[in-house]
């Protein structure tokens, strides 16, 4: 156990990244129930505005940077880079196993804060002056900036040792456009990581002196400014949706290529480059969450226009994945599923986004539940999706065991309901003005609210459903390739016909 809990070794790394972000999955997961249950009809269930803010803003934290970041970069990133370069293991592997060791305290300096005072009311985006001694006095937001710090150090140090495991461990022969779009992916990713989580670090650092020993960078009394909080903030907020993403879109196009049965995915060389190109751009376009602070008209003129080219390279990859799918004959097992429901989805919450990049739209839609469906979209249905569509396609890689196919795709079908049916309607309040972090609103939102705590419920069953169908895999110990080989089998013994058994099929992984 202890050789395990401080190995080198990427993949047994890379599993207790896996089961801490299952662990902070099931956190969020509730927390967001507790929204649910509060916002499932007119009037106050909590009955404490700040403890409910505290509960959205712990949500979003726990998602991002505890369950959906872990996942792919920490667990994902560990266990397939190394295996797709032909590498030994990472560059660095002890600072490997620092990295994950950071995140444990750091979710505990999160949780913590929640426990002490009043908690932190703020938002993920912890803005000046809510976030300032007025208004959130006391330890917990200064707790929330140290649970950030260590959160942060764990990703520059994960981003480091990817940069480096790319750079210098291919195997011999290997150059750059022959690297496996999802090496690729994290690749960009880590650089993404190196070059934005220092300036959150810087902001919040000002955040915690301003709090702390007089500072005023974010007051105005001292000649400071807030909105400089939301500059630094963003500048490091875009890239960051962008690192959600990436890695996502790396293992949707190793599945797809996979489904398709093609040798080369369509457009590989395309594909890179659009990666890149929408890392770069991530970076140019910041302003779009700020246009309601009062930008002079040139500025918006720039942000919109500078976010909507994001929908090119982000348009290339839509229609290489399709482009790959074309022409084959695919069968719809579940990796393919999830895939498929990503691809869709996440188009459906990539349009919602142009249509928030026009400033002039988004003066009426910002901090309303257009913006909450245009995000859940995207990572529920695009980051989610594609975490699901990895673990079921990698399971036997990762447990040399198999799960159960016509479960999992039950459990496709429940979870696809159940997101669309919550995250829909929020468009519509949205449009209808229902600003997004509070825990109360008028009888005319009530009916989509009920709709939507509903679907939260159908998803909150997939997901306990999907436990149980690891834990089916687990109990039954079905070896990889004795499973396929045991319905023949069966039937030899005990003399049968030969039945259909392509349910049993295991997907062919080749690197
Ligand atoms: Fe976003 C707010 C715009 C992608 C996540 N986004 C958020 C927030 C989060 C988030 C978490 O401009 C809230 C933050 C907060 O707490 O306040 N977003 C975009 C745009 C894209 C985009 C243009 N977002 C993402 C991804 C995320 C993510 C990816 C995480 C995984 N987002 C915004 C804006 C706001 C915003 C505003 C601020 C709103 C506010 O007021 O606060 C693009 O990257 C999406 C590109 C993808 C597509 C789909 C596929 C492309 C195809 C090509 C053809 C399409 C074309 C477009 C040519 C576009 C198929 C035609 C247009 C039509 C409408 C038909
Ligand atoms: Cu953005």
């Amino acid at each position: 156990m202890q050789r395990w809990l401080f190995s080198t070794n990427h993949k047994d790394i890379g599993t207790l990244y896996f089961l801490f972000g299952a662990w902070a999955g099931m956190v969020g997961t509730a927390l967001s129930l507790i929204i649910r249950v509060e916002l499932g009809q007119p009037g106050s269930f909590i009955g404490d505005d700040q403890i409910y803010n505290v509960v959205v803003t712990a949500h979003a934290f726990v998602m991002i940077f505890f369950m959906v970041m872990p996942i792919m970069i920490g667990g994902f990133g560990n266990w397939l880079v190394p295996l797709m370069l032909g590498a030994p293991d990472m560059a660095f592997p002890r600072m490997n196993n620092m990295s994950f060791w950071m995140l444990p305290p750091s979710l505990t300096l999160l949780l913590t804060s929640g426990m002490v005072e009043s908690g932190v009311g703020t938002g993920w985006t912890v803005y000046p002056p809510l976030s300032a001694g007025i208004a959130h006095s006391g330890p917990s937001v200064d707790l929330g900036i140290f649970s950030l710090h260590l959160a942060g150090v764990s990703s520059i140090l994960g981003a480091v040792n990817f940069l480096t495991t790319v750079i210098n461990m291919r195997a011999p022969g290997m150059s750059m456009d022959q690297l496996p779009l999802f090496v690729w992916a994290v690749f960009i990713t880590a650089l993404l990581l190196l070059l934005s989580l220092p300036v959150l670090a810087g902001a919040i650092t000002m955040l915690l002196t301003d709090r702390n020993i007089n500072t005023s960078f974010f007051d105005p009394v001292g000649g400071g400014d807030p909105i400089l909080y939301q500059h630094l903030f963003w500048f490091f907020g875009h890239p960051e949706v962008y690192i959600l993403i990436l890695p996502a879109f790396g293992m949707i196009s190793h599945i797809i290529n996979q489904e398709s049965g093609k040798k080369e995915a369509f457009g590989t060389l395309g594909m890179i480059y659009a990666m890149i190109t929408i890392g770069i751009l991530g970076f140019v376009v910041w302003a779009h969450h700020m246009f309601t602070v009062g930008m002079d008209v040139d500025t918006r003129a720039y942000f919109t226009s500078a976010t909507m080219i994001i929908a090119v390279p982000t348009g290339i990859k839509i229609f290489s994945w399709l482009g790959t799918l074309h022409g084959t004959q695919f069968t719809y097992n579940s990796s393919l599923l999830w895939a498929l429901g990503f691809v869709f989805l996440f188009t459906v919450g990539g349009l919602t986004g142009i249509v928030l990049s026009n400033s002039s739209i988004d003066i009426v839609l910002h901090d309303t539940y257009y913006v909450v469906a245009h995000f859940h979209y995207v990572l529920s249905m695009g980051a989610v999706f594609g975490i699901f569509a990895g673990v079921i396609n990698w399971f036997p890689l990762f447990t040399g065991l198999t799960l159960n196919t016509s479960l999992l795709k039950i459990h496709f079908f429940a979870m696809f309901i159940g997101v669309n049916i919550t995250f829909f309607p929020q468009h519509f309040l949205g449009l209808n003005g229902m600003p997004r972090r509070y825990s109360d609103y008028p009888d005319g939102f009530t009916t989509w609210n009920v709709i939507s705590s509903i679907g939260s419920t159908i998803s909150m069953v997939s997901v306990f459903f999907f436990i149980m169908i690891v834990w089916e895999a687990f109990s039954a110990q079905r070896p990889i390739l004795f499973a396929m080989f045991m319905p023949t089998m069966i039937e030899w013994q005990h003399d049968l016909p030969p039945a259909d058994h392509s349910y049993m099929e295991v997907p062919l992984i080749s690197y």
